[in-house]
């Protein structure tokens, strides 16, 4: 382990960085909060391997007893998606939870200043945070959005969850200077669907090219990129599944009064049970292809 303040890098990950080679970054709020238990743990082993069979070396993010560990061992990680009251981390909660010695899962805020302090450039993840539906009168927008804005980290995603006010978050994500770079697409992907009807401004069909423009925007200005890759087709949830359960999931919220960090989950967990199970389907689809194209990315970007 090595690392400044809390701050704790496992040994593979440092030695890769030290020499240069290919590190992804993997978030752990999807382990503890995004997917049904056992499914969260099995993702995040699924992932790690992913990325390592396509070249690159996996560091998935955590705060266990004081430390925000970049590269979490199978058994701290296994000791995380077992804890019960893991507390979802922005850059707001975090270092309180360090200090108090709590459990913590990364968002992919919290995610991007960690691998950002460890010298890490590309982070696969499921769907990005954003702006909510109703943002006008709660104000919910995810801390990912400014964090995108301060760290410069390509961050691979399908997109921004569904749930959220697309059109707001892609506004929202201009105004903060953070591109947003399709691959294989014209438009930014709904997550659980491959388009969203959001035109984006630029689209790359392939790994290099992606990685030029990647590597431009994070040298020249100094803050995030998103790169947008959708759903894979088999496991996009059909259209009509798709409608008729997201509403049925924003009414259930509405209903509750379901608010600021519990809405995320709560939502996931009623699309879960309102399709039977085939939103987790896409949602490890998705990740799946997104950890092997930030891999992919993260060699692209070393070897140059
Ligand atoms: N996408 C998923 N599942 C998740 C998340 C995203 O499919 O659990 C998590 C990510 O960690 C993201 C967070 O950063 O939700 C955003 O939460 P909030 O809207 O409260 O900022
Ligand atoms: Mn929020």
């Amino acid at each position: 382990m090595s690392g400044a303040g809390a701050l704790r890098v496992a040994d593979a990950v440092a030695q890769a960085l030290r020499e240069g080679r290919a590190v992804v970054a993997l978030e752990t709020t999807l382990v503890t909060h995004g997917l049904p238990a056992p499914e969260g743990l099995a993702a995040a082993r699924e992932l790690e391997q992913i990325v390592r069979s396509a070249g690159a070396v996996p560091a998935t993010i955590g705060a266990l007893d004081g430390g925000l560990i970049v590269g979490l061992s199978p058994a701290e990680l296994e000791r995380l998606a077992a804890e019960p009251g893991v507390r979802k981390l922005n850059p707001s909660n975090l270092a309180a939870t360090l200090a108090l010695g709590r459990a913590g899962s990364t968002t992919v805020a919290a995610t991007l200043l960690a691998a950002h302090r460890a010298g890490i450039r590309v982070f696969a993840t499921g769907g990005i945070g954003g702006v909510h539906r109703g943002a006008a009168l709660s104000f919910d927008v995810s801390a990912d959005l400014a964090a995108l804005a301060r760290h410069p980290v390509a961050v691979v995603c399908a997109g921004a969850k569904a749930v959220l006010d697309l059109s707001k978050t892609l506004e929202a994500l201009e105004t903060l200077g953070v591109p947003v770079l399709g691959f294989g697409c014209d438009e930014l992907p709904a997550f659980y669907r491959r388009a969203s009807g959001l035109r984006l401004d630029a689209r790359f069909d392939s790994v290099s090219d992606l990685a030029r423009a990647v590597r431009l925007h994070l040298d020249l200005a100094g803050g995030g990129v998103v790169v947008a890759n959708p759903v894979p087709q088999a496991a996009e949830l059909p259209q009509d599944v798709y409608e008729a359960s997201l509403s049925a999931a924003l009414r259930a919220a509405e209903a509750e009064g379901v608010r600021g960090r519990d809405v995320t989950p709560f939502l996931l967990e009623r699309l879960r049970s309102l399709t039977e199970d085939r939103s987790v389907f896409s949602n490890r689809a998705l990740l799946a292809s997104n950890a092997r194209l930030a891999a992919e990315l993260a060699v692209a970007l070393a070897a140059t």
